[in-house]
Parts: structure tokens; C-alpha cells; sequence
């Protein structure tokens, strides 16, 4: 049984880039990933679309991971904090002293009925969330021939909550362009109340719904696919439940997601079911010599891989001071992105805080469909993921941010 310094479990977009920043440490740090593939989700949006190819974001776990830390290729099975041990697939137990979780979010397509028999035999039902169904989203987009295009946004925490809706706006502005729009019904059929988390960006998009013909159903969870009649079959969650159906012709369906089995199973969770990490430190509340780290963590904000570059900087500061025995001290702010876009050419670019607060990066206002934004997103971003977040030296664009703040002010552009 193996012995390692730092263990991260999860060599996803925040273990991996962890891995990267201590590549200092050599073999004695370890990533137990099981995947032969490494992933860049954020681009399924566009794959989705029919923007970008799949292959795009798409890389040999081996090639992403940095060659200095040991790879263990297998999952975890068995968390034992107590005795800093994990148990992977093989049976072996690693011992840590310290431990790195990363796990990511869990995709529960099996507890929405018949949904995954509907992903797997209906060529008009998509979901961008998962990597083989993303690239059903966008041969159904050809062959749909008006009627009803359905959008859901389920009942639990999602990562990148805005992702359900920007596939929306690309398939509305495809239906515009192959003519099938004026016989097409947009509908989003969301479980919240509301378009968007933060007032500012929720205002925005309501005027972009509103422009562009999208019916919104609020409070309303899928619960149901029954793909041989075309049926969607809807929860009322503000009616007592009641089950509303709908006729599809194409649905795009986002899957109620949760904290991994493995870490539900353990006594890294909070009574919410989610990785128990102090807020600002991302140290558990717990287990001290313990980090968690993005989507599978109880931080309050919203899941996504701009939040977890931010959240790398602040763990990898406090593991080297936890490390030498001091106290973590540098502090999270919650800061999280969500590139909205909304069409092939368009994106309005939130960022916020815990409070809600936004910290956009851009000197003019990020609520704003912007040609800029989407390049942005569609261009740069795979660019600094893959060559600047994997390997250790990507926490989010809080410098530049300040640094263009600062060159305002001098120049007097903004007041603060
Ligand atoms: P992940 O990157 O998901 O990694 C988790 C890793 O853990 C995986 O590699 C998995 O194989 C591994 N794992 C799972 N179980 C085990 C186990 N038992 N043992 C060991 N390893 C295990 N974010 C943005 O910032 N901007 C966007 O525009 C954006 N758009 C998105 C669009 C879509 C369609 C999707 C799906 C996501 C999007 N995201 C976006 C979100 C972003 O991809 C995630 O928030 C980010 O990847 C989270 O990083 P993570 O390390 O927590 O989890
Ligand atoms: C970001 O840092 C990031 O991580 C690489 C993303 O991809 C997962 C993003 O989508 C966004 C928007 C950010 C934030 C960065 C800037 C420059 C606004």
C-alpha cells in the first residue's frame, strides 16, 4: 500500500490543475483519476450548437496531467478520513497526509424516468451535460422541422448554470437560420424562479428571452420521458406537484446532479450532501488536513471552472501554509464566471461573488450581448485551460481585473 504526501482525488479541471502546482513535490503527490480522457466541458455548449467539433475538447489524461506527479489510474471507492486513508477499485488503500478532494458533480440522468432510454433510442432528445450525448444536440438540430424545442433546468444544483439556457439562444438563432423558426415553439421549462441567479445578468437575459420569442415556464421540474409518444412530463413545483405534459420534437434535457456516491457514503459531507469546506479557506471543517475543491465541495457559489481557477490559487496558498503548520489564511471570495451566450456571435459575460455581487473583469459593462465576450469564451478560454490552468498557473482573471481597474482610475475613467 502506497504513501503519499499530497493524494488529489479527481484529476478533473481542479485536481488536475492542483496536480500541476505541485509539481514541485514529484512523486509525492498522486492523482487517482479513472479516466483515460480529460474533458473541457465548457466547450460542449458549442459542440452542442455545432460550433466546435468534439475532438476539441477532448485530450489524453496522460498528456493534461503533469508528468511529474504519480497517475493512479483507478477511482476511489471508500473514503477514510479518520485514518487518511482512501480505498480505489483495486482493493489497494492509499495513505495521504494530506488530501485533495476534486471529484466533481455526479450526473443522475437515471432519476428522471425514462430519460436515459430517451438519450439513448430518440435522435430528438440531447443533452450537452454528458460526452457522448452532447453529440447527439446538434443532428437533431438538423433534422428538427418545427413544433416543440424543450429546455429544461432540473431541481437540484447544476454545474455552469447557465448552460441549459445558452444552448437555447444557439438552437433558436440555428431555427432562424434554417427557416424552421415561425413553425417552432422555444420553450424553457426551469424548476427556479427565476432566469438567473444574480439580479443584474437575470435582468438582462429576461429582455433577451423576451426578444427572442422564448416561452418560460418557471417551477417547472422534468420528471418524466416517455420518448415513444414525444412526451416531456413536467412537475408543478409551485401546484402540489402536479404533472403537466408536453409534446416535444426536440428536448434538450440538463439531468438533476449531486455530490458523488462515494463522498455521499462518507464523512467528508455536510447534511446538504456536499464536500464540507470552510468557505473562504476551502479547508474542511472537519478534517483539517483535508481541502476540497470545486463542483463536489458545499462552497456556496456557482459551480464552474472559472470558480475553480480562482478557488486553486486559494487552496494552494493554504495547503503550503497548512503544510508548514500555520493557519490558512488566504480568503475565497466566492468569484465565479458564467460566459452566457447567446448566439453564435454573442455572449453576456457574468462574474460575481458569494453576495451576488458582480466583479466583472472588462472596464465597460458585462451585462451587455457582446461580440467581444463570445470571442472570448469561444477562442481564449480553451487557450488559457489548456495551456495556462492545467498546468498550475491559471486563478482566474482577478489580477487583470485590478489591473485595469488601477489604469482607469489613474486615467480617470472610473471613479471608485
Ligand atoms: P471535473 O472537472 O468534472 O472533474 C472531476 C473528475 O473527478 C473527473 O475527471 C472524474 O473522472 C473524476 N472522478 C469522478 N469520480 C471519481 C472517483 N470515484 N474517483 C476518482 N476520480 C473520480 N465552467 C465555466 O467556467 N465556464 C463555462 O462556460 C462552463 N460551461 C459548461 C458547460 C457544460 C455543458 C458543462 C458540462 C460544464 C460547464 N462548465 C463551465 C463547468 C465546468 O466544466 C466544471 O465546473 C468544472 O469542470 C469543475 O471542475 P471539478 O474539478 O470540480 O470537476
Ligand atoms: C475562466 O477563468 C475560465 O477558466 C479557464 C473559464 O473557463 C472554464 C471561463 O469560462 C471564464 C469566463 C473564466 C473567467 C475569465 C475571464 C478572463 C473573464
Amino acid at each position: 500500500n502506497s504513501k503519499y504526501k499530497v493524494l488529489v482525488v479527481g484529476g478533473g479541471s481542479g485536481g488536475c490543475a492542483m496536480a500541476a502546482k505541485l509539481s514541485s513535490l514529484g512523486k509525492d503527490c498522486a492523482v487517482v483519476e479513472p479516466s483515460d480522457m480529460h474533458y473541457y466541458q465548457p466547450i460542449w455548449t458549442l459542440v452542442g450548437a455545432g460550433v466546435k467539433g468534439f475532438q476539441s475538447s477532448v485530450k489524453p489524461t496522460r498528456q493534461v496531467l503533469p508528468q511529474s506527479c504519480e497517475w493512479i489510474q483507478d477511482k476511489a471507492v471508500k473514503f477514510d478520513p479518520q485514518n487518511n486513508l482512501v480505498e480505489l477499485g483495486s482493493g489497494e488503500k492509499v495513505s495521504y497526509d494530506f488530501l485533495i478532494v476534486a471529484l466533481g458533480i455526479q450526473l443522475d440522468y437515471g432519476k428522471v424516468k425514462g430519460l436515459i432510454d430517451a438519450l439513448e433510442e430518440d435522435p430528438a432528445v440531447a443533452s450537452n451535460y454528458h460526452f457522448k450525448w452532447v453529440n447527439k444536440t446538434f443532428p437533431a438540430l438538423q433534422q428538427f422541422n418545427g413544433g416543440n424545442a424543450i429546455f429544461t433546468f432540473p431541481n437540484t444544483p447544476i454545474k455552469c448554470a447557465g448552460a441549459p439556457q445558452k444552448i437555447m439562444y444557439l438552437a433558436e438563432e440555428y431555427f432562424r437560420m434554417t427557416g424552421v423558426r415561425d413553425k417552432t415553439n422555444v420553450i424553457y421549462n426551469s424548476s427556479l424562479g427565476v432566469i438567473f441567479g444574480v439580479k443584474k445578468y437575470a435582468e438582462a437575459l429576461q429582455k433577451v428571452v423576451e426578444k427572442r420569442n422564448i416561452k418560460v415556464n418557471y417551477k417547472h421540474n422534468l420528471v418524466e420521458v416517455d420518448h415513444k409518444n414525444r412526451t416531456a412530463i413536467f412537475e408543478k413545483l409551485d401546484d402540489n406537484n402536479k404533472q403537466v405534459p408536453f409534446q416535444y420534437d426536440f428536448l434538450h434535457a440538463t439531468p438533476p446532479m449531486s455530490c458523488p456516491d462515494v463522498l455521499k457514503q462518507s464523512p467528508l459531507i455536510n447534511d446538504g450532501g456536499w464536500v464540507d469546506v470552510n468557505k473562504y479557506t476551502l479547508q474542511h471543517n472537519k478534517f483539517p488536513n483535508v481541502f476540497g475543491l470545486g463542483d463536489c465541495t458545499s462552497l456556496p457559489t456557482s459551480k464552474t471552472g472559472a470558480a475553480v481557477a480562482a478557488q486553486c490559487g486559494i487552496l494552494h496558498k493554504n495547503l503550503l501554509q497548512v503544510m508548514k503548520g500555520d493557519c490558512a489564511t488566504p480568503l475565497y471570495d466566492g468569484y465565479t464566471s458564467c460566459p452566457l451566450i447567446t448566439s453564435k456571435s454573442t455572449c453576456i459575460l457574468a462574474e460575481f461573488d458569494y453576495d451576488g455581487k458582480p466583479l466583472e473583469t472588462l472596464p465597460f459593462n458585462q451585462a451587455k450581448e457582446m461580440n467581444l465576450t463570445y470571442n472570448m469564451k469561444a477562442y481564449i478560454m480553451p487557450e488559457i485551460y489548456w495551456k495556462i490552468m492545467m498546468k498550475g498557473r491559471w486563478n482566474g482573471p482577478a489580477t487583470f481585473r485590478k489591473m485595469l481597474r488601477l489604469g482607469l482610475i489613474r486615467s480617470k475613467k472610473i471613479e471608485v
